[in-house]
């Protein structure tokens, strides 16, 4: 009796062409009054024995129906949305997507951003197309100054504008802008009209610094750039400060930095802000004082990663670029 129900059951079952059909079928066999579930519920009636035997089976081809009804309404679902007929091997591996990933450059830039930022400095930008007052004037570099040779500048031709050759000019734009005290990075692009070699090229980047107070000095730069190294070479440095000259700051030094069982390297120029600088801006010269520093962020990439070329940086060669 049971196994012809069963038949009846997997028959009906094939002829459903739809949902709904195979919803009754269901309903017929396996629902709260169907013909399996009153076999089911008759079993309380039979003698322990038979109730073991006919219990064991009934259940079997509840299952088995169950089964059979579950697949149905897969083949149904899969016709009803059309899925592509092509045979699918979900067992074949996957292609691999490429992943991409920061540039070298990028990825210093956001070091150096993050370990001034916990110094208290905050990321200042300014535009890479710049004006001669801001490139040179603002910075105590006047028109026929000869010191202009020492940046050979792109000129916008007939604009009266040029493509900055330093990130200083940021300085300018931040204190007309705001008061002391103050601390910023202004990391970015700059661009020189020089031949390029191993540690030079037409276009580079720097990290400007600067920080102004009523007490700011020398000895606080040292200490904020010898952190700065610390933190970025994960070790002890060491800095020497060397005279030299840029037009905005008095005095002014090249800074030498040395890891050990390093030689000295050149590394930025740094130095106390000019009064005239602070003049332009329109601060009282005499109450404030602070210092501001170039560093080459393409240098600092280079050493970190061991670059021999700074030129490789920006050729595209993914045989470089991939070891990031
Ligand atoms: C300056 O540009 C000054 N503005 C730095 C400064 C800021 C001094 C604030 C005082 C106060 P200099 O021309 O030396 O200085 O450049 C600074 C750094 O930029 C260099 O040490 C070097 O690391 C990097 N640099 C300069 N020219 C190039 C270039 N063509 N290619 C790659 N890096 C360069």
């Amino acid at each position: 009796m049971l196994k012809q129900l069963k038949q009846k059951a997997i028959a009906e079952i094939k002829q459903a062409g739809d949902l709904n059909s195979l919803e009754k079928v269901f309903r017929q066999y396996l629902g709260r009054k169907g013909e399996l579930t009153q076999v089911l519920r008759s079993l309380k009636d039979l003698s322990a024995k038979e109730r073991a035997t006919q219990g064991k089976l009934a259940n079997q081809i509840k299952k088995e129906i169950e089964n059979i009804l579950e697949q149905k309404k897969y083949k149904i679902r899969d016709t009803k949305y059309e899925l592509p007929k092509e045979w699918l091997d979900v067992t074949a591996p996957g292609v691999p997507m490429p992943q991409g990933h920061l540039h070298p450059i990028t990825l210093v830039q956001r070091q150096v951003e993050e370990i001034f930022q916990s110094m208290g400095f905050t990321v200042a930008n300014g535009p890479e197309v710049e004006t001669d007052y801001y490139n040179f004037d603002a910075l105590n570099v006047p028109k026929n100054h000869p010191a202009r040779d020492l940046w050979d500048t792109f000129w916008l031709k007939d604009l009266d504008l040029l493509l900055r050759t330093h990130t200083s000019p940021v300085q300018a734009r931040y204190m007309e802008k705001n008061n002391p005290p103050l601390r910023i990075i202004v990391p970015g692009r700059c661009y020189r009209h020089e031949a390029t070699d191993a540690s030079h090229d037409v276009i580079f980047h720097q990290v400007e610094g600067l920080m102004v107070g009523s007490d700011v000095s020398a000895a606080n730069f040292k200490g904020v750039i010898e952190e700065f190294f610390k933190q970025f070479y994960h070790t002890d440095v060491k800095i020497r400060l060397r005279p030299s000259y840029f037009p905005f700051v008095e005095p002014g030094f090249e800074v030498d930095v040395k890891r050990k069982g390093k030689n000295w390297l050149e590394i930025m120029g740094a130095g106390m802000v000019h009064p005239n600088v602070f003049k332009t801006v329109g601060y009282k010269a005499n109450n404030y004082q602070g210092f501001a520093f170039g560093i080459g962020l393409d240098r600092l990439a280079m050493i970190k990663y061991q670059i021999d070329d700074i030129r490789l940086l920006f050729t595209n060669d993914l045989r470089l670029l991939k070891q990031f």
